[in-house]
């Protein structure tokens, strides 16, 4: 069979086992498709079957959360965790709080999870989880009553050799301290069962940064790689939580210039740059709307959704050298790469999960912009997580300058391999073709190793 028809018939079959799971189908298409190189050149992941095996979760574990409001009624949530593949590791990835999740999101999240973890040369298996709950006008107290219910039924799965959990959308330190707190007072133990912990109670310094700082000193290597760096580049970020704060502080530090940060109500467009300590404020400390941010920097711009181009985001429309998109899934469409390459922009570097659409990857490629995918690009977050394992199983931390080191040398790392992988298989600068394939080899190879499991 031809390696377009193998690969075909896999995705096939993913449809009709995965109907309306559209972000997962997504995920599979784009990573597939893009291991043709390898599997002209290798038979025998056809051989053994690992296309069928791999797009098919280990286990996937759908549950009730039932948790008390403070009017005293009982609500229902869904809660999610997709064990995908423990190939190379125990299972590893966030969870995710959004009223947009379903099984479709979470299995995006993890396929993607399975390259990304591999790519970070450390033992990390791929898993994801999360819940339809939305945190938004929920008060702290039911937050709390939430994660502990989903801890409950999550806790009978996880285990520090076995599956361990972590942040993304709506869950950061404050959802974490929750759920390990129940998972301690279920158990009896005090394990390393989760990452991302408070630095009081087993975290690792640099794992909030990690995300951010790791996918600027991606680009950066990109951009060097090309002779050039992120110095006086104006940059568009999009979104203000953990991943886009932690970019904005990384660029501020390396003389680059973010003007734009976004949430899912309106845009910021400060031109002078983004105010680190303003942004916090709002944001990270206060837990309130892009709108406070304009009290606190009046020659800011705040643009609401109303005033979005069709089919956008306005922030890829404001001029800029270098786009970060580090907010969600398909931020980033095909009329947003076009407003990109017409006002010069050099680099996409992707700090979310699957921001750009297919589309817009496609015409970003064709005009020749940079990009950072973001199996690469965002795996400093997971890599870091990683470390926070390490420390916990030796009982030992270690220092931030400690972290930061190996995070860079983590992100200088995937960059080379990703690099060096697409120049192998003939698809020379293109980081998206090496990342994939640079992460699906060692998984692929290791599943043969182990027999048919
Ligand atoms: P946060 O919850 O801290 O922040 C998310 C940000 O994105 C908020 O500004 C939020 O706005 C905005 N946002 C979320 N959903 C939507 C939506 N549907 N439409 C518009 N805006 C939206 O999450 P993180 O910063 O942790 O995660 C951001 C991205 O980075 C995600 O794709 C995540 O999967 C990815 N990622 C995260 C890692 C981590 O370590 N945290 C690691 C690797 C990737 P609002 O507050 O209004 O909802
Ligand atoms: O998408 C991701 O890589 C994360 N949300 C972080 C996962 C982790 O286990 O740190």
């Amino acid at each position: 069979m031809s390696v377009l028809k193998y690969i075909d018939k896999v995705l096939k079959q993913t449809a009709k086992s995965s109907p309306g799971q559209v972000e997962f189908y997504q995920a599979a298409e784009e990573v597939l498709h893009s291991l043709k190189p390898l599997l002209e050149r290798e038979t025998k992941y056809d051989e053994y079957n690992i296309l069928e095996r791999i797009v098919v979760p280990e286990r996937t574990i759908i549950f009730r959360v039932s948790w008390v409001d403070d009017n005293g009624i009982i609500q229902t949530n869904l809660g999610y965790r997709v064990q995908f593949n423990s190939a190379i590791g125990p299972y590893k990835g966030g969870l995710r709080f959004h009223p947009s999740v379903n099984l479709g999101i979470i299995k995006f999240l993890g396929f993607e999870q399975i390259f990304k973890n591999s790519l970070t040369g450390l033992n990390i298996g791929g898993g994801k989880g999360g819940s339809n709950f939305d945190p938004k006008g929920k008060s702290e107290n039911e937050i709390m009553r939430f994660c502990q219910s989903f801890m409950v039924e999550l806790s009978r799965y996880i285990g520090e050799r076995r599956d361990v959990p972590a942040g993304d959308i709506g869950v950061g330190g404050r959802e974490l301290g929750f759920m390990f707190g129940q998972y301690k007072k279920l158990t009896g133990t005090f394990e390393g069962i989760l990452t991302g912990k408070g630095l009081n109670w087993g975290g690792s310094l640099g794992r909030t940064e990690a995300t951010g700082f790791g996918s600027v000193y991606f680009a950066e290597h990109i951009l060097n790689k090309y002779g050039d760096s992120l110095k006086g580049k104006t940059c568009a970020v999009s979104g203000s939580g953990n991943v886009a704060t932690y970019t904005i502080q990384k660029l501020l530090d390396l003389d680059a210039l973010p003007v734009t940060c976004s949430d899912s109500q309106g845009t910021i467009y400060h031109k002078s740059g983004i105010d680190l300590e303003a942004l916090k404020a709002v944001k990270e400390i206060g837990r309130k709307r892009l709108t406070e941010y304009v009290k606190l920097c009046p020659d800011a711009e705040y643009i609401p959704l109303s005033k979005y181009p069709k089919d956008g985001h306005v922030c890829w429309h404001i001029p800029c050298d270098c786009a970060f998109p580090s907010a969600t899934q398909n931020e980033l469409t095909l009329t947003d790469a076009k407003a990109l390459v017409k006002n010069g922009c050099k680099l996409v570097n992707e700090g979310a999960n699957m921001p750009s659409t297919p589309e817009a990857i496609e015409y970003l490629k064709a005009h020749k912009v940079l990009f950072g995918p973001a199996k690469a690009a965002n795996a400093g977050g997971v890599a870091t997580s990683q470390l926070e394992m390490s420390q916990n199983a030796s009982m030992s931390n270690w220092s931030f300058a400690e972290v930061d080191a190996k995070l860079h040398s983590i992100m200088k790392n995937i960059f080379n391999i990703s690099y060096e992988t697409a120049k192998e298989y003939g698809c020379d600068g293109d980081l998206l073709v090496g990342a994939n394939i640079a992460g699906f080899k060692k998984v692929a190879d290791s599943m043969i190793d182990q027999g048919s499991v």
